[in-house]
């Protein structure tokens, strides 16, 4: 009995750990770094890469990096709902990206990082 308590425990803590929107999250990170329940359990985590496809804005871009901060809709292929989260991406696709653009995009997701391998500026 104890034992499954810390392995259901550790589970939790994992999933914590691995919260889609940690790195990217702009609103209150404070309240989210203590309690990230509301992503993780929409988020299940798989040890496979999953692939999504989305729409949204880009609220933060830095090419040399090679990141980029989106605020998407849902993404039903891997079962989030909206919110504001930091992407990793090949510096090419994001050339002629900027702030305020309105994007679709595809991403492969490991479970704990995303990374974007589609992204069009939409009209
Ligand atoms: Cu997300």
């Amino acid at each position: 009995m104890k034992k499954s308590v810390t392995f259901a425990l550790g589970l939790a803590l994992t999933a914590g750990l691995a919260a889609c929107g940690q790195q990217g999250e702009t609103s209150k990170p404070a309240e989210d770094a203590a309690a990230p329940a509301k992503d993780v359990g929409a988020m299940a985590m798989l040890a496979e890469t999953r692939h999504g496809k989305g729409t949204g804005s880009v609220t933060a871009i830095d090419t040399a990096a090679g990141e980029v901060t989106l605020d998407h809709g849902a993404i039903a292929e891997l079962d989030w709902p909206a919110m504001t989260m930091g992407f990793a991406a090949p510096q090419k696709l994001l050339e002629g990206l900027a702030v305020g653009d309105r994007v679709s995009f595809e991403l492969d997701w490991n479970g704990k990082a995303g990374t974007i391998t589609r992204i069009e500026k939409m009209k």
